[in-house]
């Protein structure tokens, strides 16, 4: 993509050289203050400044949310819904723009980009659906004359805060369920990817504000330690939604658990795919290439480790192999191109710490392990995707490294490959890739996968929105997006109504007064 072009994409988007990183209804001045650069990975160019919220600014949007939360939650959910609508008929529109708009700033390829924003618009179209369906249960009392129910409440001003690798999506899947339920949400994106988080506010906002409602989606753009602080120690939000890694994601725990808060946790993935000798080889080439290369290896629901059953393990390599040499490693813009940089210098590092303590602790590199320099993009960390045939017990396979690192491991029976499967500290992701019945049902029983996403004959990655997603041990067991996630978002009240003229007292108490 030409200078031009992006220039033009970025004006298109209302994205100036300096823009304000802090919403509350309008943007807050920018005069004065500290800034974030969003560097574009793709070539390691500055794309553009947002500011920094002040504590000044946190007050600003908390009083804001708070407002914005007594009007909107009286709001029916039906008609809430048609507010969502109108958001997700905007992002259709907004598509193709907001898809490069997060290539340039992460370096996932353009239909990655689009994929991203298709994942905001199903959401939508979910949570419109379910602005007709949020129901409690009537359950039978032990009382005469009463009537026993619970229903569900909107919880208050709630706070996301998101992680650079799904700069919109995430945020989607959270704010799309709170507004549908009645919540209005402060975001602190990524600093990472600051842009593509102000361009979505100023897209969604615009609607709910052109419909007549106050704001219900706010901005903090900020440093992690000192907005991320703010956030989880805050008593005015009943809940933070944290996506991203194990350390942080224990900080802010803590610090939501110390006011007796809730959470919502998507923390560290390290996700593996099992092949049987009794699998659909092409299916599975396909399945974990597309789990361990898409995002340059960057989801939480990547490939990470691939265990293979020994009768096909040689072959599996090899074919992997041809597979890893052709995938294309290059401009995330240009048509073709499976596999982008490397957010930054840090992840680069990171990449190569994996690679030399995997090499070691005695795992054997069979492909990649170097940079890639691309013509024209020298200061971009693009990284050849990486094979490296591991032992069972090497430390480094308990760490999910965000990089295109691939540990293969053998096994011989399936109950070998659920224990080697299920002995890593992270549970978000898994699949098993093969025909073979009885392999499957093991797979997806109490004694199978321990993880909080199971899938037969599909990749790790590339979850659709309308399951619940999350995962258990340290990836944190939050579950957001589809299903019956919503209910995170609301509170529950147990009602009993007494409609008769007696007092009874429940477990038939008597109280005599
Ligand atoms: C993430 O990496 O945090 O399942 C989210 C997937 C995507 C979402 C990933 N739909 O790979």
């Amino acid at each position: 993509m030409s200078g031009i072009e992006k220039k033009d994409l970025l004006m298109k988007l209302g994205l100036e050289d300096v823009n304000s990183g802090v919403f509350y209804g309008k943007w807050s001045p920018i005069g004065g203050k500290e800034t974030i650069t969003s560097y574009s990975p793709i070539d390691g160019k500055p794309i553009g400044k947002v500011t920094m919220a002040t504590r000044e600014d946190y007050e600003n949007v908390m009083n804001a949310a708070q407002n914005s939360f007594e009007r909107w939650s009286s709001v029916p959910a039906p008609k809430r819904g048609q507010v969502v609508r109108k958001i997700g008929d905007e992002l259709r529109k907004y598509k193709e723009m907001l898809g490069k708009l997060v290539s340039i700033e992460v370096g996932k390829t353009v239909v990655e980009g689009c994929g991203e924003v298709q994942e905001m618009i199903d959401i939508s179209d979910f949570a419109v659906g379910l602005s007709r369906q949020l129901y409690g249960l009537t359950i039978a009392s032990e009382r005469e004359a009463h009537r026993l129910y619970e229903q569900w409440l909107p919880l208050g001003p709630i706070g996301v805060i998101t992680a650079f690798n799904f700069p919109c999506a995430v945020w989607a899947w959270n704010s799309m369920i709170a507004a549908t339920v009645g919540d209005v949400v402060i975001w602190k994106p990524s600093s990472k990817a600051v842009l593509t988080a102000r361009a979505v506010i100023e897209i969604v906002n615009k609607i709910v504000m052109d419909l007549g409602y106050p704001p219900i989606f706010f901005l903090l753009v900020g440093r992690g330690d000192e907005v991320g602080e703010w956030i989880s120690s805050d008593r005015r939000l009943p809940l933070i939604s944290f996506t991203g890694s194990v350390p942080t994601g224990r900080r802010i725990s803590e610090n939501v658990a110390k006011r007796l808060g809730r959470t919502i946790l998507e923390l560290g993935g390290n996700n593996a795919a099992i092949v049987t000798d009794k699998a659909d080889m092409n299916i599975a080439l396909k399945g974990v290439t597309f789990g361990a290369l898409a995002t340059t290896g960057q989801r939480c629901t990547t490939t990470r480790r691939l265990i293979l059953q020994e009768n096909v393990y040689d072959i599996f390599v090899n074919r992997l192999k041809g597979i890893y040499a052709k995938a294309k490693i290059g401009n995330p813009l240009e048509e073709g191109v499976l596999i982008g940089p490397l957010i930054d210098k840090r992840a680069y590092e990171g990449y190569e710490i994996a690679i030399e303590q995997a090499t070691k602790q005695g795992g054997r590199v069979v492909y990649g392990g170097e940079r890639v320099s691309i013509p024209g993009l020298e200061e971009g960390y693009y990284v050849k995707p990486t094979l490296i045939e591991a032992d069972l017990g090497m430390d480094i396979l308990n760490v999910e490294t965000f990089a295109p690192i691939l540990y293969v491991l053998k096994y011989r029976t399936i109950e070998e490959a659920i224990e080697i499967h299920n002995s890593v500290p992270q549970g978000l992701s898994s699949a098993i890739f093969t025909k073979d019945l009885r392999e499957m049902e093991y797979f997806l029983s109490h004694k199978g996968s321990d993880c909080g996403i199971a899938n037969v004959n599909t990749s790790t990655a590339g979850a659709e929105i309308g399951g619940a997603f999350g995962g258990e041990k340290e990836t944190g067991g939050g579950r957001e997006s589809g299903s019956d996630a919503w209910k995170s978002y609301m509170r529950r009240q147990t009602d009993t109504i007494n409609y008769g003229n007696k007092l009874p007292l429940a477990q038939g108490v008597e109280f005599k007064v």
